[in-house]
């Protein structure tokens, strides 16, 4: 008898278990299949994707993966593949998050891009100590080359190098430029053409509105050139605000690095609406505004986004897409950091704890009005 009833316990227990994980992953997505999608529209053009976070790479945010599959057709880890997930500690691999990011990717037939290989942030701690030259170096290919080859034929696309310059055009004195030298960026991509030699490289920074800035990444790209090293776009990160940078800024960006005769990528596009302290831009990461924390003005939209500042970030994004499809021949892809704004990493950057409103999914899922304006203006250009 009592062993009867420990059986049913057992059967409520797997019920109730399997009945909450079925709805889990039977959420009422339908709503979402009314939205009129942007790869319709934007797909003859140029790639068109969002960043993926692990909620969405491991199945936990349904919503925003029916969006992304539905919307675009181009992913990229938002932080899955970074070197402190991918190699935690030496020689020790982690691909578990990766595999699944790479799978979402081939079952929707996507462009699937690879972000990052060389990055002096989201280093793992022994990256951070390692003090001699051909420690570097062994662990500098080993990546690279573990990581490329692991995805060979399945990732499409790397960002290769990220953010190895600062706003004057110098090189960033980053771990890998002080030990390995400022040739260590041309060995990245190399190591990474070796490794799969179909594979599409990048380079990747923010704030190449600036002059200076863009002039240093001009020249790499010059040097790498003329050496015959394979590079095949630039990624232009754009994070912007409401009002920067300006339009002709953006268009003077893509004129220059098109010039060199690789691709403009826009590869992590957002728009901030929030204030911005010492009006900064772009998205240096070490930048500390705790002050700031808290403070009311600096969080102006706790309830909601004002419909004024909706229309503005409508206008804002259709501005910047007409300029993106003028030069559609020159630019390749166009990237969301993110997909709704509840996610994304600007409610805790440069100020943390704010509510931002950046992209173009709300944080109920719903396409805002700069969703719409997208949709309308694709669906003029492609009468
Ligand atoms: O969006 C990413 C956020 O979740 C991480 O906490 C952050 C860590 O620095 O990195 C963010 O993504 C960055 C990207 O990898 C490189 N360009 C700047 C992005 C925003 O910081």
């Amino acid at each position: 008898m009592k062993k009867k009833s420990n059986n049913f316990n057992l059967i409520l227990i797997f019920c109730i278990v399997f009945c909450s994980f079925s709805f889990a992953n039977n959420l009422n997505t339908s709503f979402l299949d009314s939205i009129d999608s942007l790869k319709k529209y934007y797909i003859s053009l140029f790639n068109i994707g969002a960043a993926i976070n692990k909620d969405i790479i491991l199945g936990l945010d349904m919503e925003s993966k029916h969006i992304v599959e539905s919307q675009f057709n181009s992913i990229t880890p938002e932080n899955s593949l970074k070197w402190m997930f991918i190699q935690p500690s030496p020689n020790s691999f982690n691909f578990k998050d990766a595999d699944k990011y790479v799978n979402i990717g081939l079952k929707n037939n996507m462009h699937i891009v690879g972000h990052v290989l060389v990055w002096h942030s989201q280093l793992p701690d022994f990256m951070q100590k390692i003090e001699s030259k051909s420690e570097m170096n062994n662990h500098f290919e080993s990546h690279i080359n573990t990581v490329v080859s692991r995805y060979k034929g399945k990732i499409d696309a790397w960002d290769v190098v990220n953010e190895a310059f600062n706003d004057d055009g110098s090189l960033r004195e980053s771990i890998f430029y002080n030990l390995l030298g400022n040739n260590y960026i041309e060995k990245a991509f190399k190591l990474a053409h070796d490794a799969d030699p179909k594979a599409y490289l990048i380079y990747n920074d923010y704030n190449l509105y600036k002059t200076k800035k863009r002039g240093g990444v001009i020249r790499m790209v010059k040097g790498m050139k003329s050496k015959g090293i394979k590079i095949d776009g630039v990624g232009v990160q754009a994070h912007w605000s409401l009002n920067h940078p300006s339009l002709d800024e953006i268009e003077q960006i893509i004129l220059d690095i098109s010039k060199l005769g690789v691709d403009v990528l826009f590869t992590e596009l957002d728009i901030s609406v929030l204030p911005n302290p010492w009006e900064l831009v772009g998205a240096e990461v070490n930048q500390n505004f705790s002050k700031f924390e808290g403070d009311p003005k600096m969080n102006p939209y706790k309830e909601k986004l004002p419909k004024s500042i909706q229309n503005k970030l409508a206008k804002r994004y259709k501005d910047i897409f007409k300029l993106f499809i003028k030069h559609s021949d020159k630019i390749s892809r166009v990237t969301f950091w993110g997909v709704m704004d509840k996610h994304s990493w600007l409610n805790d950057w440069p100020i943390k704890g704010r509510i931002n409103y950046p992209l173009l999914f709300d944080r109920k899922y719903q396409a805002k009005k700069a969703h719409k304006a997208l949709i309308e203006l694709g669906s003029i250009n492609n009468d």
